[in-house]
């Protein structure tokens, strides 16, 4: 790493936050996860490999459904001024064309709890998960799936619009199609990149109106996808098929989704968590791992200025809606949060528009297929009490988020 200097300042207004999504942390919901979870809980692969579907079975989750004033305050204990939170689809429309009144008002409580704690809102529409019927009907392979979206934003916009500052339609489209279609890690378990092409469109084109119908109500609303940006670069830089595959791959992955959805954007989301080296041979990646985290993922803080600096290119305000670690015993935790702050920074310095940092997560969540091994939390949750305890880099984000600045 580069020489640092003593105090570094982020701009005014800079928004400090924590990030969640509504399946990984409310408990109780069912969709297409759900049904998922508790089918491949039941399969003969789970059983003999002798995992505990407790594990592995969303459940509960952090019981954040009923426990979300108590969030907010560990939150706020952090000094952040912005909070991303998710809207869980399924509860709001469990079966094609029922609205849940009770759920709505549900919604609207906590979006007006998070406001009167003086938290800004960035609220996340879709994080992956579909109500059952949509899932039925084929996911986001059907077209339909298009207008049934929009029908569910419309609600939203009309319900809860006036609590939320910004609109994140779409989590991390990318890699749900990646694991969705291609490689068969996540529900459908599709492997076909024909659908998956599809899938995409149809997502670009979910996102593409319903920023029109945010605008509709909301002229002056802020709202954007958030995506997993990857630093991608060739192992050799003079090897120029490794050169050629990653600028392939980095289109694909990073490019793609955004050109076709920034005219649709008031500002690019960026989740940032992966380096990827890519080299010539199978499988085409050679992380040097010189430093990796819980869940075996190399850490690379540099890369954050990378993809940062790629994303300024689009001339669009960029709020990074994820970063963050699995890390139990919390030993890399603070130093991870330093030193990607410092590449934010020196991006910021050298021209990129960044105006807010969103730390995932709040909580220890539910980590999709993985379960609940991995620990991402700020927070520790007791998986029978849910009684939340500060891991000690909490009071290390809390610093920064109160002055404004990182101390090297
Ligand atoms: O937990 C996930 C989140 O749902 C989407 N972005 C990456 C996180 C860590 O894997």
């Amino acid at each position: 790493m580069e020489s640092k200097q003593k105090k570094l300042k982020f701009p005014n207004g800079f928004l400090w936050g924590t990030a969640t999504s509504a399946y990984q942390v409310e408990g109780g919901i069912t969709n297409d996860w759900s049904e998922w979870e508790a089918k491949r809980a039941k399969s003969k692969k789970f059983k003999n490999k002798k995992l505990n579907p407790d594990d592995y079975i969303c459940g509960k989750a952090c019981d954040s459904y009923n426990r979300y004033e108590e969030d907010f305050d560990l939150a706020k204990s952090l000094n952040t001024n912005a909070v991303r939170l998710g809207i869980e689809w399924a509860r709001i429309e469990p079966k094609k064309g029922v609205w849940d009144v009770k759920e709505i008002k549900h919604y609207a409580q906590v979006l007006a709890v998070a406001k009167k704690r003086g938290l800004k809102t960035v609220v996340t529409l879709w994080h992956w998960t579909s109500p059952l019927w949509i899932a039925k009907a084929g996911g986001w392979a059907n077209k339909e799936t298009i207008t049934r979206y929009l029908r569910y934003v419309d609600l939203i916009v009309n319900e809860l619009g006036g609590n939320i500052d910004y609109w994140v339609t779409l989590n991390e489209p990318n890699l749900f199609t990646f694991f969705s279609y291609i490689t068969g890690k996540f529900p459908p378990e599709k492997h076909n990149i024909f659908k998956a092409n599809k899938v995409m469109n149809n997502l670009v084109k979910a996102h593409n109106n319903a920023y029109d119908k945010i605008h509709e109500y909301f002229p002056n609303a802020k709202a954007g996808i958030t995506g997993l940006y990857n630093y991608i670069e060739p192992a050799h830089k003079w090897n120029f098929v490794e050169l050629f595959l990653a600028k392939f791959i980095h289109k694909i992955w990073n490019k793609n989704m955004l050109d076709k959805t920034i005219k649709n954007s008031d500002f690019i989301g960026c989740n940032y968590y992966f380096h990827d080296r890519i080299v010539w041979y199978p499988p085409f990646k050679k992380n040097l791992n010189k430093l990796v985290h819980d869940k075996g993922w190399e850490i690379y803080p540099e890369g954050m200025y990378h993809i940062l600096k790629f994303l300024q290119k689009y001339k669009k305000p960029i709020y990074i809606l994820e970063n963050g670690l699995a890390d139990r015993g919390d030993k890399l935790r603070k130093q991870f949060i330093k030193d990607h702050l410092f590449y934010v920074h020196k991006a910021i310095k050298t021209g990129a528009d960044v105006r807010g940092y969103f730390h995932w997560s709040l909580l220890d969540n539910f980590e999709w297929a993985e379960g609940y091994a991995p620990k991402f939390g700020l927070f520790t949750v007791d998986r029978k009490t849910f009684e939340r305890k500060a891991r000690p880099s909490a009071k290390f984000y809390g610093e920064i988020c109160k002055t404004n600045s990182i101390n090297f």
